[in-house]
């Protein structure tokens, strides 16, 4: 059965709005999944290590017939194809690519936690989510809506899109 999937999207290494912008277009040709739609792209302040880059930020929604261990494997090939480095945790990286939600599926293995453990506190995930999915219920929390009204204290902003 396929299930409406929810993918962040995160990078403030190298040009993080270009690698945001490949990574949606990767994740566009992805087989298995079809991709839905894409947020905004928001410039973000760091949580959790503060000495480091703002990062870029966004939120993709696809819909994904296969398992959630295959497309979770099929993000990490494009972290790695991005050249993600994986040091200390929440450490500066190219790119950064999280399973959200998977449908409406809970799981509480530690190679893949669902929803997302940190989802519902993070402005950084919730501003590009309330984009697509405003009125999406994150199990356990409430809405995307909401929560992200909870998170006001935390520095997002929209980028404008550049016309060429
Ligand atoms: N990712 C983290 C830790 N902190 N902060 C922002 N603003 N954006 C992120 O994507 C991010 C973070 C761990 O994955
Ligand atoms: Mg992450
Ligand atoms: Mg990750």
């Amino acid at each position: 059965m396929s299930q409406r999937c929810f993918v962040a999207l995160g990078a403030n290494l190298g040009k993080p709005v270009v690698t945001v912008n490949a990574a949606i277009a990767a994740l566009r040709e992805l087989p298995g999944v079809s991709f839905v739609a894409a947020s905004s792209l928001f410039r973000t302040a760091p949580v959790g290590l503060k000495h480091q880059p703002d990062f870029i930020n966004a939120v993709v929604e696809m819909i994904a017939v296969s398992p959630a261990p295959i497309f979770l494997a099929q993000l990490f090939a494009i972290e790695e194809r991005f050249g993600r480095q994986r040091s200390v945790k929440n450490a500066p990286r190219t790119l950064d690519l999280d399973l959200l939600l998977y449908g409406d599926q809970l799981s509480d293995d530690p190679r893949l936690t669902l929803p997302h453990p940190r989802l519902h506190e993070r402005a950084f995930v919730l501003a590009p989510l309330a984009e697509l999915a405003p009125q999406l219920t994150i199990p356990g929390h409430g809405c995307v809506g909401d929560l992200l009204l909870r998170c006001a204290d935390q520095a997002v902003e929209k980028l404008v899109p550049q016309s060429v």
